[in-house]
C-alpha cells in the first residue's frame, strides 16, 4: 500500500540529476546541487554487491511516525538470478541508512591525531595542495591511485582518465589484480579476448555437464546455484574441485578433493585421461586451434598415477571426471568454469592455460551450450577490467603500449600521445614501494580496502604510513580510511546512476533510487572538482551519462567495444552484451561461435607445466592454509560488517581445521586458534569439519586487525598476471590462551 506524500509520484520516477559545476573560487563552501528524487514507484536496479549482479526493485517504503524511510529490496526475475537474492542482497538497503555512513570530509595535520570534519573546500584544498608539493618535489609518478572492481563503468574510467591525464602518473593499479588478473591473462593469450562468459549464463542450465575448479558458489553467488540445479534435474553433472566439501561440491554429481595449489597438474592430468581414452576433438584441434602437439608433450608426462601421487586425487576420480564431462558433450553440451580458488595462485595463469586446453582438445569453446569461463567475483569485476584502471591497460580494453591505442584514447581525451604515461606496477608491487626510496610519496584510493584485501597485510599497512598523504573515497571508514590523510565520504550504489558489467558480459544499469546523506558527493564529482582545481577546466564530467559516452567512444575499436551502447538501449533491451561496435547492430551474447579474436583466428594452446607451491609445508609451518569466502560476508566486511543481520549471522572468522588435525593441536571446537606464518598471525574460532582435508585449514578474509587472515597469506607473485598466492601458503596452529 503506498501512502502519505509519496502517494502524488507513484506513477513515475522522476531523477533529477544535479550537476555539480565546481566555481572557480576556494572561498566558497559548496555543496552538490539539491537532488529530488521523488518516486513510490520501485526502482529497477541491480545489488551492491557480487558480479551476478541479482536484478531487485528497491521501493521507498510509507514514512514513519518520525519522517524516516527506508527502502524495501524485492527480487527480480533477471537472465542471472531468476528472482532469487542471497542474503546480502535481501538486506542490501541497510547500507543506505547505515549509521556508520560518512557524510563529512575528515583531514588530519598527522597520523597520531584524531580526524577533524572539515568542508569539502577544506578537505579537497588539502588534497590539491599536497599533490602539488609532492610532485613538484618527486615528479609526477609520486603520486599513485589504486582502483577497485566495484566501480561503475563510469567511474573506472574517469579514474584511469584521471590519473593519466591529470596526474600524469603510471602508478595507477586496483584490487581486480587480486581477483580476475589470472583469468584475463590467460584468456587473452588462447583466445584474444576476455570476457568472463562467454555466454549468457541460462545457457549454462541447458548444458549436460559442467567443472568447476575452485568456485563455491553456494556462497559466493547463490542463485546460481539454479544454474548448476537444472543441469543435474535433467541427468547431467556437476563436477566440483575444491580442498573442501564446501555446499558446492555437495551439490555436485562428483567432487575431487586435491591438495591445495596442485591444479595444474590435475588439469595436466585431466588431458592426459581425455587423450588416453579417446576423448580428443580431433578435427576441432585442426581447424580452430594451434599448438597442440606441444602441449600434449608435457601433458603425456602426468599419468593419472603421478597425478594421484601429487593432488591427492585417486585415479579413479580422474578418471570418472572425464567421462561425466565427454557424456555431457556427446549429448547436451559441456562446460569448464574457473573461479578463484584455482586462479589465486602464483601459477594462476598457468593453471588457467592448462584449463583452457582441456576445453580446446575436447572442442568446446563456440560450441552451442559448451565452453570454457571464469566466474567474474566483483560488482563491476568484468567493466572494471575494461576501462583503464589497470596499469596496462587503456579503456576498450587497450594496451597502454600500442601506439595506435594511446593515439586512439590521447584523441578522445584531447592530450598528446606522447604525454600519456606507460605501464606501471601491479597492485601488490605499487604497494609494496609505497613510501620507500623512488617510491610514490601519495595515494588516492577508491573502492577497496587494500590494508584488509592485500596479501602480507602488515607490510602493506607499513607502507602505507611512510606516505606523505594518503587520500581515501569511500562510503565508509574502512581500515584503510582509519589510516588515511583524508577520507572524502562519497556516494554508493542506489545513490548513484552508472552501468555495470556483470559476469557475463551484459551492460546493465545502476539507478539511483534514492537521495545521498546531506554532505556526501559523488567520485565523479569529486574527480573534476579536483582537476579543475588543478587547473584542467572543462575535461571531465560529473555527469555519468555524459561519461558514459565519452567512455563509448574511447573504447570504439577496441577489442572491448561498447560504441553501440546507450542508456536508452540498455533499459530498453534489458541489458546489451559487448562488443558492440554500432546502435544498428545487436550486442554480442555468444563469442566464438564463428571463430578466435587471434590474428589467425584460432585459439592459441600455450604448454604449460606444473610447478610446486612457492611456500610449501615444513617441521616449522606443518599446515597448509587456504583463504576464501563466507555466505554472509563480502569481502573485507567494510559493507557486510556494518549490515546488522550479516554482523549478527557471523561477527568473527572461524578456522576449519579436520578433527584429526585438531586433535594433533590439543584443539577444540569453539576455541581460539592463532594461524601463524612467517610473516604474521591471524585469529579465528576453530570449527571442527571433516568436509576439509585433513592437511590444510581454511579461513575467510572479511574481519581486519588481528583477525585478518591476510595477515599471514604469502605475497608470491603469478609472473604473467602478478596475481599474488591467497589460496595456499605454510603455517602452524597455535591455541590461544
Ligand atoms: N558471500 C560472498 N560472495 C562473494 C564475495 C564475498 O566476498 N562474499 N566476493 C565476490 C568476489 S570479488 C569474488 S572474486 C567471488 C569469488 O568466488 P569463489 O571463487 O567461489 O570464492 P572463494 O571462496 O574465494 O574460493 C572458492 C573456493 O576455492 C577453494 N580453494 C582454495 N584453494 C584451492 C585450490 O588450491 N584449488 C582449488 N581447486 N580450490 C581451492 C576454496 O576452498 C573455496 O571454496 O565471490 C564473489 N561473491
Ligand atoms: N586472503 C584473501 N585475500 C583476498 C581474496 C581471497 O580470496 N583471499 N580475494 C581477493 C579478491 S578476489 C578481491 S576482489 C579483493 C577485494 O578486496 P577489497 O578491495 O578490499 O574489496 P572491498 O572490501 O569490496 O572494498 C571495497 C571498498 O570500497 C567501498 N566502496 C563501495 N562502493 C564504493 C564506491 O562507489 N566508491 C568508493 N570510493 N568506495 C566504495 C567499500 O565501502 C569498501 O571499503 O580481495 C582480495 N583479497
Ligand atoms: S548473489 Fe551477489 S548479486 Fe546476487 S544478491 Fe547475492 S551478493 Fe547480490
Ligand atoms: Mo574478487
Amino acid at each position: 500500500m503506498i501512502m502519505g506524500e509519496w502517494g502524488a509520484h507513484q506513477a513515475e520516477v522522476i531523477t533529477v540529476h544535479g550537476i555539480y559545476r565546481p566555481r572557480n573560487t576556494t572561498d566558497v563552501v559548496e555543496k552538490p546541487a539539491a537532488h529530488t528524487i521523488a518516486t513510490m514507484a520501485p526502482v529497477r536496479t541491480h545489488c551492491a554487491y557480487c558480479a551476478l549482479q541479482c536484478a531487485m526493485t528497491l521501493t521507498r517504503a510509507a514514512a514513519t511516525p518520525n519522517g524516516s524511510t527506508s527502502l524495501q529490496v524485492s527480487p527480480l526475475d533477471f537472465p542471472t538470478n531468476r528472482g532469487g537474492l542471497c542474503q546480502k542482497g535481501w538486506t542490501a538497503a541497510d547500507l543506505l541508512d547505515s549509521p556508520h555512513r560518512l557524510t563529512t570530509p575528515l583531514v588530519r595535520n598527522s597520523r597520531a591525531e584524531p580526524f577533524e570534519p572539515v568542508s569539502w573546500d577544506t578537505a579537497l584544498d588539502v588534497v590539491v595542495r599536497g599533490i602539488r608539493s609532492i610532485q613538484s618535489q618527486h615528479g609526477d609518478d609520486a603520486v599513485a591511485v589504486f582502483g577497485g572492481g566495484g566501480l561503475t563503468n563510469e567511474k573506472a574510467y574517469q579514474l584511469g582518465k584521471f590519473a593519466r591525464t591529470v596526474l600524469r602518473t603510471k602508478n595507477i593499479d586496483y584490487n581486480g589484480r587480486y581477483c580476475m588478473s589470472s583469468a584475463a591473462a590467460a584468456s587473452n593469450r588462447a583466445f584474444g579476448i576476455d570476457r568472463g562468459l562467454p555466454f549468457p549464463l541460462p545457457d549454462l542450465a541447458q548444458t549436460g555437464a559442467v567443472l568447476v575448479m575452485g568456485g563455491n558458489m553456494a556462497e559466493t553467488m547463490p542463485p546460481f546455484m539454479q544454474h548448476l540445479a537444472a543441469v543435474r534435474a535433467r541427468g547431467g553433472d556437476v563436477v566440483v574441485v575444491d580442498p573442501r566439501r564446501t555446499s558446492t561440491a555437495e551439490q555436485a554429481t562428483l567432487h575431487l578433493q586435491p591438495r591445495p595449489g596442485t591444479d595444474l597438474a590435475l588439469a595436466l592430468g585431466l588431458l592426459h585421461v581425455a587423450f588416453s581414452d579417446g576423448h580428443l576433438d580431433r578435427p576441432y584441434l585442426a581447424e580452430r586451434t594451434r599448438g597442440f602437439d606441444e602441449v600434449w608433450r608435457i601433458a603425456a608426462q602426468w599419468w593419472p598415477g603421478r597425478v594421484e601421487r601429487e593432488t591427492g586425487v585417486p585415479v579413479a576420480d580422474l578418471q570418472a571426471a572425464i567421462r561425466a564431462i565427454a557424456r555431457g558433450r556427446s549429448g547436451r553440451g559441456a562446460v569448464i568454469l574457473t573461479a578463484r580458488g584455482v586462479e589465486q595462485h602464483s601459477k594462476g595463469t598457468d593453471t588457467v592455460t592448462a584449463l583452457i586446453n582441456l576445453s580446446l582438445a575436447l572442442g568446446l569453446p563456440g560450441r552451442r551450450h559448451s565452453g570454457f569461463g571464469c566466474v567474474t567475483g566483483q560488482g563491476n569485476g568484468q567493466g572494471g577490467r575494461e576501462h583503464g584502471q589497470k596499469a596496462d591497460q587503456l579503456p576498450g580494453y587497450r594496451r597502454i603500449d600500442d601506439p595506435a591505442a594511446r593515439e586512439h584514447v590521447a584523441a578522445v581525451w584531447g592530450v598528446d600521445p606522447a604525454d600519456l604515461p606507460g605501464p606501471g606496477p601491479s597492485a601488490y608491487e605499487l604497494l609494496d614501494s609505497l613510501g620507500t626510496a623512488g617510491g610514490p610519496r601519495a595515494l588516492l584510493v577508491h573502492g577497496s580496502n587494500l590494508v584488509v584485501s592485500s596479501p602480507r597485510g602488515g607490510r602493506v599497512s607499513e607502507r602505507l604510513a611512510n606516505l606523505d598523504l594518503l587520500v581515501v573515497c569511500d562510503p565508509f571508514l574502512s581500515e584503510t580510511a582509519a589510516q588515511a590523510d583524508v577520507v572524502l565520504p562519497v556516494t554508493q550504489w542506489a545513490e548513484e546512476d552508472g552501468t555495470m558489467t556483470n559476469l557475463e558480459g551484459r551492460v546493465i544499469r545502476r539507478r539511483r533510487a534514492t537521495d545521498p546523506p546531506e554532505g556526501v558527493r559523488s567520485e565523479l564529482d569529486v574527480l573534476t572538482d579536483v582537476a579543475e582545481r588543478l587547473g584542467h577546466h572543462g575535461r571531465f564530467s560529473a555527469e555519468p551519462q555524459m561519461v558514459f559516452d565519452e567512455l563509448r567512444r574511447a573504447s570504439a575499436g577496441g577489442v572491448a567495444d561498447y560504441a553501440g551502447i546507450t542508456w536508452e538501449r540498455i533499459d530498453r533491451e534489458g541489458g546489451v552484451f559487448w562488443p558492440c561496435p554500432s546502435e544498428d547492430v545487436p550486442g554480442t551474447a555468444r563469442l566464438f561461435a564463428d571463430g578466435f579474436p587471434t590474428p589467425d583466428g584460432r585459439a592459441a594452446m600455450v604448454a604449460v607445466d606444473h610447478r610446486p607451491v612457492v611456500e610449501d609445508v615444513d617441521p616449522e609451518y606443518p599446515v597448509y592454509l587456504t583463504t576464501g569466502r563466507n555466505l554472509q560476508h563480502y569481502q573485507s566486511g567494510t559493507q557486510t560488517g556494518r549490515v546488522p543481520a550479516l554482523a549478527a549471522a557471523l561477527g568473527e572468522p572461524y578456522v576449519e581445521i579436520h578433527p584429526d588435525l585438531a586433535a594433533r593441536h590439543d584443539l577444540d571446537d569453539g576455541v581460539r586458534v592463532r594461524v601463524v606464518s612467517r610473516r604474521g598471525a591471524a585469529v579465528g574460532r576453530v570449527r571442527l569439519v571433516t568436509s576439509i582435508r585433513w592437511d590444510t585449514v581454511f579461513m575467510p578474509f572479511h574481519w581486519g586487525g588481528e583477525q585478518a587472515v591476510n595477515q599471514v597469506t604469502n605475497p608470491a607473485l603469478d609472473p604473467v598476471s602478478r596475481m599474488p598466492e591467497f589460496k595456499v601458503c605454510a603455517v602452524r596452529l597455535e591455541p590461544v590462551r
